[in-house]
């Protein structure tokens, strides 16, 4: 892993985009799990108790770590790991959102806006001192509309926020050792698209018949495809459907809106100095430079 020059989150996207690629790794690409982690980072937000969020990568600790929503996520950080440890310089909250923006893009996606300037929690008691009691934050995919306009407005977001971010699962799949629900949203699960709102509308999900937890599946192109019942309650909540209607109808309109709203959610919660670049200028201040 290349060190670049401090400073230089170009090059570091490059480093990411260098490492997207892992054939032997899920559908071939890490891509979707660094979007999960960008997400999980900053869904602990809370606007009512001002915690939470994408600062501090407090999922390297204790709790956070051992949250079950997180499961699977240790993969993601594992191979981001060579790139702040030859690159020191950047905070792991930065590189964590930055990796997923990145990955984004690469599988096709929008350009999301990312701003640096996140700052890490040294250690984990510094991570329980700052974010309180912050699991149990995350979305519980065996719920309705009711849970979901919950957990999204504790973020400050709206119905269409919700639906457009809801469009993520476009990439990857639930693996059964991680959440316990298992297969992909779409057929091409490393290509960033508007397919999870088309197959939402087009489709006749029927419950699945297993000993898994309740949900949903179809069979399209000889692929077996999947909704969890959060996911179906989009199209079942006539509010929200109206979104999943636009969104699959438009892909342009989805790309817009995505882009600004996960740019959104990877800002919960951050502390920037006035720089935008705290640590750098933290390490600035140490060096007695300017
Ligand atoms: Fe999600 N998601 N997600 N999700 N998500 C899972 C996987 C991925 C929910 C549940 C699950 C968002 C919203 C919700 C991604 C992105 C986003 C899995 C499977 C479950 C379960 C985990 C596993 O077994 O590996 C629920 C519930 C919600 C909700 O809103 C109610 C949002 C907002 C995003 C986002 O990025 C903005 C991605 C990407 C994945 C695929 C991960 C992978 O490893 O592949």
């Amino acid at each position: 892993m290349a060190a670049v020059k401090e400073g230089d989150f170009a090059a570091i996207r490059g480093e990411v985009r260098k490492i997207l690629k892992q054939p032997g790794y899920d559908d071939g690409s890490i891509g979707p799990v660094l979007v999960r982690l960008a997400w999980h980072q900053s869904g602990t937000y809370s606007a009512i108790d001002s915690n939470g969020g994408s600062n501090g990568a407090g999922m390297r600790f204790g709790t956070e770590k051992m949250d079950p929503a997180n499961a699977g996520l240790h993969h993601a950080i594992t191979y981001l790991m060579p790139i702040q440890e030859a690159n020191p310089w950047i905070t792991h909250a930065d590189l964590w959102t930055l990796a997923g923006v990145e990955a984004i893009e690469a599988m096709g996606g929008p350009k999301v806006p990312w701003e640096a300037g996140r700052t890490d929690y040294e250690t984990e008691e510094a991570a329980t001192d700052h974010r309180g009691e912050i699991v149990n934050r995350l979305p519980d995919g065996s719920k309705g509309a009711d849970h979901i306009r919950d957990i999204f407005g504790r973020m400050g977001f709206s119905d269409k926020e919700i639906v457009a971010l809801s469009g993520a699962h476009s990439l990857g799949r639930c693996h059964p050792d991680r959440s316990g629900f298992d297969g992909p949203w779409v057929v091409n699960p490393t290509r960033f698209s508007n397919q999870y709102f088309k197959l939402l509308m087009t489709q006749k999900w029927k419950p699945r018949e297993w000993e898994g937890p309740f949900q949903y599946e179809a069979t399209v192109a000889g692929t077996k495809l999947m909704m969890l019942p959060t996911d179906m309650a989009l199209v079942e909540d006539e509010e929200m459907r109206v979104w999943v209607e636009k969104y699959a109808a438009d892909k342009d309109l989805f790309f817009k809106d995505f882009a600004m709203a996960f740019g959104k959610l990877i800002e919960l919660g951050v502390e920037r100095d006035d720089s935008g670049f705290a640590r750098l200028a933290k390490k600035a201040a140490k060096e007695g430079k300017p």
